[in-house]
């Protein structure tokens, strides 16, 4: 059985990715959860994650005899060719080119928005996204960039997702955006809000979503915007 090494369901962007993936597409595997504790000095979290891999990061896919593959991207192209037929990419080529190109796009970019608004699931930051937009001429950028990438796939493809009506990697890679957009109440272009709310809507995101709604840590190093999970954002 393929087990996938992930972190907080609240906080940690990458590891929804290849979850969100694998639960949309129903691949076997059982999920092991390294809780964040970076204030430890005897970190499990560190510890188990650079035993899993080099980088000491997750999420990491481990294989039933031990071969793991580390990074989110990497995951999936090991999914694909795990599981060639069950639509990790879209079958026909271009449209398998084009997707990686856009999970590859969001692989790589989109900096400002992951540093200015970090996935954090269970709270309503939307006071904090107003001020950003308000200071941070760079957080609007980056939404005009997201709908230049995804308006033509939306319009092209017809359906809700950015290859039609399944769900593939590439819509995978953009669930913790998402969670961003809606938490921090950051405005979007109509078609750009729909897609948003088709990915809030799969099954696996809401799934997602609930699971890190009852987890209860509260990781410093993830919170520029609060000091307890009871405060009011700063
Ligand atoms: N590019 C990597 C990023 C992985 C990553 O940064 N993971 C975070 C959790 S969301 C992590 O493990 N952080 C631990 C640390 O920074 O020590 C991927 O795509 O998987």
């Amino acid at each position: 059985m393929l087990e996938l090494v992930i972190a907080n369901k609240n906080y940690s962007s990458w590891s929804m990715r290849p979850w969100v993936l694998m639960t949309e597409l129903g691949l076997p595997f059982k999920e092991r959860l390294l809780r964040f504790d970076f204030h430890r000095p005897d970190s499990r979290f560190a510890a188990e994650a650079a035993r899993l891999s080099p980088t000491a990061r997750v999420p990491v896919l481990v294989e039933a005899d031990g071969f793991a593959t580390w990074d989110s991207l990497a995951i999936a192209e090991r999914l694909h060719e795990l599981f060639p037929e069950a639509g990790v990419w879209p079958q026909d080529a271009h449209r398998r080119a084009r997707a990686r190109s856009l999970a590859a796009t969001m692989h790589s970019g989109f900096g400002e928005l992951r540093r200015l608004c970090p996935m954090n699931i269970d709270t309503d930051h939307s006071d904090v996204g107003q001020r950003l937009l308000a200071t941070e001429a760079s957080l609007g950028t980056d939404l005009r960039r997201l709908e230049a990438l995804w308006e033509p796939e939306l319009a092209a493809q017809g359906g809700a997702l950015l290859m039609g009506a399944r769900c593939c990697a590439a819509d995978a890679f953009f669930a913790p955006l998402a969670m961003r957009v809606t938490r921090y109440g950051l405005p979007l272009s109509p078609p750009a809000a729909a897609y948003v709310q088709a990915l809030c809507a799969l099954p696996s995101v809401q799934r997602w979503v609930r699971e890190a709604e009852a987890e209860q840590d509260f990781v410093p190093e993830d919170e520029p915007y609060r000091s307890s999970r009871a405060e009011t954002p700063r």
